[in-house]
């Protein structure tokens, strides 16, 4: 698969499995289940220029690349979550900001993400809002030159650890009552209080806040007003991908891991991989690998190229990779019989961290809804249908 991907690309992942294996490797044994982002993770990530294909260029990135985004989670997420994490939190706080900023706005904050200097947030889910976009009730009071933001945001990741971050809230006018709007927000600003930190079943820091009159000057308004919602879809194609390309990468380090041990593990006097019942399992975790994998390279192709399907396959790639990731592991679990069960396995870790990937940046049944939208409304702009 990665040989049919340019040159260029096949050289950066190598880069990128070097780092993940020589200093992302040992640095994951050292520290362990975490939920915030160490000191020498943040320093880690930095100096390892991961995050340049989050931003352009110009910003100080090395371009803005839905392959290379995928790359780099495919090689970390199996090997430190809370890597993954941190890199796809400073993707989905950055590419709003790419997206809709304006050339103060992206001066002053992209090359502080790009280079690791600041770590970034997006707070968009709320305790009534979380499949439900729509329902969103922080809501934003125009104040002259800033404006007053009141609510409660729930399940934000590396909200904890993030020095800023991108915040939608309610806009309401006569025009548009539902409008949502995108604000830049920085963790030092009153009103902002970190007051729930939320343990979940794998190491993540998340957490829930409040939000109580946060002053945020008028020019940090990201885009016009209004315009949140589709900023926030729109940040969300690019990264549900990618999403799917940590799962694979999940999945391909549980695969590694029951080829290791089937062939070493005896039983009935022969190493339990000589048997069918579990050269099938491998069979099965292999082909869902490369299937999920080749979704995942497709949609962020096609993303990269513009492509006006590339919603539709962002979404298959993030459900179909988060899916079959979660059944492979199901099976090197098994594979493992009781060793897989113990605390501190390799598959046991990956079993508890593959399950939020199906939750998180939208359900399984959330792009169900959105692939479903999406081929009827190619069907009917393709064949519209008389009455
Ligand atoms: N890109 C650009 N615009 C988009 C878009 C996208 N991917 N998806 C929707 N829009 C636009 C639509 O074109 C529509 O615009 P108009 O009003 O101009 O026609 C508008 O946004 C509303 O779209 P839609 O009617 O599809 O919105 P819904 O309220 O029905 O909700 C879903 C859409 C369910 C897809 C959305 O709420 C969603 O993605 N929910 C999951 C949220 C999520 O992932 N949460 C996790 C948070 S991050 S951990």
């Amino acid at each position: 698969m990665f040989t049919l991907l340019p040159l260029e690309d096949q050289e950066f992942k190598e880069r990128c499995l070097q780092y993940a294996r020589s200093v992302l490797a040992p640095l994951a044994k050292q520290l362990g289940d975490v939920n915030d982002v160490p000191e020498a993770l943040r320093a880690s990530l930095a100096d390892s220029d991961i995050y340049g294909p989050l931003f352009p260029k110009a910003y100080g990135g090395t371009g803005l690349s839905a392959v290379r985004i995928c790359l780099v989670r495919e090689t970390i997420a199996g090997i430190y979550a809370p890597a993954d994490t941190t890199f796809a939190m400073q993707g989905l706080g950055g590419y709003p900001i790419v997206l809709a900023g304006s050339e103060s706005q992206k001066a002053r904050y992209l090359p502080e993400l790009a280079a690791g200097r600041r770590l970034s947030t997006f707070c968009l889910t709320e305790p009534e809002a979380g499949s439900d976009v729509s329902a969103l009730q922080t809501e934003a009071r125009d104040a002259g030159d800033h404006y007053v933001i009141n609510g409660r945001k729930r399940f934000i990741s590396n909200g904890y650890s993030a020095d800023m971050g991108v915040l939608f809230a309610r806009t309401p006018t006569s025009e548009n009552p539902m409008a949502l709007s995108a604000f830049i927000v920085e963790k030092d600003m009153t009103g902002w209080n970190v007051d729930w930190r939320i343990e979940l079943m794998a190491s993540h820091d998340i957490v829930e806040f409040e939000i109580k009159d946060l002053h945020v000057p008028k020019e940090n308004l990201l885009g016009p007003p209004g315009a949140g919602f589709k900023l926030a879809m729109q940040t969300l194609d690019l990264m549900r991908m990618s999403v799917g390309a940590a799962a694979v990468g999940m999945a391909q380090t549980a695969l590694d891991e029951s080829m290791r041990y089937a062939r070493k593990r005896v039983q009935f006097g022969r190493p339990i991989v000589d048997y069918q019942s579990t050269g099938f399992k491998l069979a099965d975790m292999v082909t869902e690998i490369q299937a999920a994998r080749s979704l995942v390279y497709l949609a962020a192709i096609k993303k990269d190229r513009a492509d006006p399907s590339a919603t539709l396959h962002s979404s298959i790639a993030k459900m179909y990779a988060t899916e079959a990731a979660f059944r492979c592991i199901d099976q090197a679990v098994q594979i493992h019989g009781g060793m897989g069960v113990v605390k501190g396995a390799t598959v046991e870790r990956l079993y508890r961290e593959i399950r939020p990937l199906r939750v998180y940046e939208g359900t399984t049944e959330i792009q169900k809804l959105i692939i479903a939208n999406q081929l009827l409304k190619e069907a009917k702009k393709n064949e519209p249908l008389t009455p």
